[in-house]
């Protein structure tokens, strides 16, 4: 499930970018053999879209996120990232979201490479939201000091979307006083 084309793999123009509020003020890339070096992990987790269907118990294999913050940390004053993939797709998550310990830049389902349609090769797995917070076909973040709504948000879902407390949609953002 997702909009547009699926994109074609070209692993000499493909990179990982960390940019925006960055502690040093740099931008960061990472070539493809520059994340296959980092460490790996695997999370097993229920994949749920925000339009009531589920893919439960995925075993996930890939890079925590948190591997890629801990290198490239966000500013002081950072607030949220911007998460993104080819073509523009992207979604807001906070800083905590992103360093969750079970948050995943997945490469691997169930023992195997992720299949073009579903993100190869890396989609980004946080087990705890919706999984339109969850790119497929992932490049990379921006750190945020203010938010700024991706895809989704921006077309009036929710921006943080904990699948346990059901945050679909950007006006339940006022219920939870401090969240958001
Ligand atoms: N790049 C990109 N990633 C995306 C989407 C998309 O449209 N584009 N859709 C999201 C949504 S809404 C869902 S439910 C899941 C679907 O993942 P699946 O196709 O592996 O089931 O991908 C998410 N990641
Ligand atoms: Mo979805």
């Amino acid at each position: 499930m997702h909009y547009g084309r699926v994109p074609r793999f070209r692993p000499e123009r493909w990179s990982l970018v960390v940019e925006g509020a960055t502690r040093d003020g740099e931008r960061h890339q990472l070539d493809y053999e520059e994340f296959g070096g980092l460490p790996r992990a695997r999370v097993r987790s229920d994949l749920h879209c925000a339009a009531r269907w589920s893919v439960l118990d995925n075993e996930w294999e890939g890079v925590p996120a948190r591997e890629l913050v801990e290198r490239h940390p966000p500013a002081d004053d950072v607030v949220a990232a911007l998460v993104y993939a080819e073509y523009g797709y992207s979604a807001t998550v906070r800083i905590e979201d992103l360093t969750s310990p079970r948050t995943l830049l997945a490469t691997h389902r169930g023992g195997q490479p992720l299949t073009p349609e579903h993100g190869f090769p890396v989609r980004l797995v946080l087990p705890h939201l919706y999984s339109w917070k969850g790119p497929k076909w992932f490049r990379g973040w921006e750190y945020l000091t203010e938010v700024k709504r991706g895809f989704w948000e921006e077309r009036g879902y929710h921006a943080v979307g904990d699948c346990w407390r059901q945050e679909r949609y950007a006006y339940q953002e006022d219920e939870a006083p401090g969240r958001g």
